[in-house]
């Protein structure tokens, strides 16, 4: 009898050591450290269909995103960031986000990557120097 209950024990043991990584990641995603990103905050729907961007796409951009195309963010550096927010702890900040349409900005907060796409969970947002 004893020894099932060792050998169910192990089991459970390996079983729960299976779902650490899991428990891991999930905790990485949580506690990311947060980025400042600069760039011009884009609608993404002109600008995926026809690189749109600019002061010359400004009134189509805010728009756009009023209209809740989502907005994102194209860094200095190429990069493409979906803006995200946090509804239950911080929702200003990405509405704040969406008043800056087609300007430059540095947007702080935390890195989120899938599958090749990047989403930007926006934590404070400032009119970049
Ligand atoms: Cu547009």
């Amino acid at each position: 009898m004893q020894r099932w209950t060792v050998l169910s024990l192990s089991v459970l043991w390996v079983a729960s050591m299976a779902f650490l990584p899991v428990l891991g990641s999930w905790a990485g995603e949580k506690g990311s450290k947060a980025v400042t990103v600069t760039g011009e905050v884009i609608d993404t729907a002109c600008f995926f269909a026809k690189g749109a961007k600019g002061s010359g796409h400004a009134k189509c951009a805010k728009m756009c995103i009023e209209g809740s195309v989502p907005a994102g963010l194209l860094a200095d550096d190429g990069k493409i960031y979906i803006l995200a927010g946090d509804m239950m702890e911080n929702p200003e900040a990405f509405q704040k986000v969406k008043e800056y349409a087609a300007r430059r900005v540095s947007v702080t907060g935390t890195v989120i990557e899938r599958d090749g796409t990047k989403l930007l969970m926006v934590q404070s947002v400032q009119p970049a120097r």
